[in-house]
């Protein structure tokens, strides 16, 4: 079970950061229905190794350690295997319970900032901004929404199927399009894979230009963001690793053989600093990307004390 899951969203078979999320918290729930141990011991250790191994799935979307981390610190105090088995089946479904509430409540504070006659530009498959959009139009309103293929896996494919079954009237185009659209657009909307303390955004590969784009037509580019994506080490400094995926994705192995000089690449997400992010929609309300601490602190629960506590166990006591 375990396995297969992992596989899945090393595979994006199970894809989007908080799809990945809900779905590692569900693998943790069931492998611990499933291990058959006598002993506590050997169940932490066995649900440790599980945690491993879907953690190194993929490294970008922060909403995975987050899932597995609230899950995994249910464990702490128990007593028996069977407490131990319920503590995770509780803290599981509480996170897959919390996580579909939150993007219920972000599609209906994000749907707000889409106005009658809009158009709205979005990009790659995000559950949470599409959550937005959806909202928007269920509520009456007209608008038209640009959706970008989302080179190389094609995300924008899934964007454009869920619009068009929901009676959105869309424009489908190519990334590189983006900009010779951009003064027709009205808002961006866009979900996330992380959200670092200083509010920049890491996002599907591209995002991070057509927030330029957007800053430089003065559109305003809104990021819809459950409080679990955003990314409490990066306050010790910690960087978000970016994934780049296999350069098959981009162009065929064969075809690569020909070109022994081409270095084919294949970065899977991209930063967009602050200064381009105009609003991040939670399920705890609207925030500038500055009060992206705020998150972090009172719901993340990384203060001033687990700041000290963390940085004093990688780097000793000060002298
Ligand atoms: C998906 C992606 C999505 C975010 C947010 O990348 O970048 O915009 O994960 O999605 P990939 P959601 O397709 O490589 O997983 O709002 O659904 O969590």
């Amino acid at each position: 079970m375990i396995t297969e899951t992992a596989e899945k969203i090393r595979s994006m078979e199970i894809r989007g950061a908080g799809r990945i999320a809900r779905s590692a918290a569900a693998a943790l729930r069931d492998y611990a229905a499933e291990i058959e141990t006598p002993d506590l011991e050997g169940f932490v250790s066995g649900m440790e190794r599980a945690a491993e191994m879907l953690l190194e799935t993929r490294p970008t979307a922060v909403s995975l350690p987050n899932a597995i981390h609230t899950v995994m610190a249910s464990l702490a105090g128990s007593q028996t295997v069977k407490d131990a088995r319920e503590r995770i089946t509780r803290s599981a479904n509480e996170f897959i319970l919390g996580s579909e509430q939150a993007v219920d409540r972000i599609a209906a504070i994000g749907a707000r900032h889409i106005r009658e006659g809009d158009t709205v530009l979005t990009h790659c498959n995000s559950e949470a901004a599409l959550g937005c959009i959806l909202e928007a139009a269920r509520s009456g309103k007209e608008f038209e929404v640009f959706a970008t293929e989302v080179r190389p896996r094609n995300q924008g494919l899934l964007t454009i199927h869920v619009l068009n079954d929901a009676g959105v009237r869309t424009n489908y185009i190519v990334d590189s399009a983006v900009r010779s659209f951009m003064n027709d657009v009205d808002l961006v909307v866009v979900g996330a894979d992380a959200v670092t303390v200083n509010g920049a955004v890491v996002n599907k590969i591209g995002t991070s230009q057509i927030a330029l784009a957007a800053h430089e037509a003065r559109t305003p580019f809104m990021v819809a963001a459950e409080t679990y994506k955003f990314a409490p080490r990066t306050l010790l400094g910690e960087l978000i690793a970016m994934e780049e995926r296999d350069s098959g994705e981009v162009l065929p192995r064969e075809l690569q053989a020909d070109l022994p000089l081409v270095r084919v690449r294949n970065p899977a997400f991209d930063v967009t600093p602050a200064e381009y992010v105009d609003l991040i929609v939670t399920e705890k309300g609207a925030i500038p990307p500055q009060m992206a601490y705020i998150i972090i602190r009172d719901y993340l629960g990384w203060g001033l004390e687990e700041f000290n506590r963390e940085f004093v166990s990688r780097r000793g006591e000060p002298e």
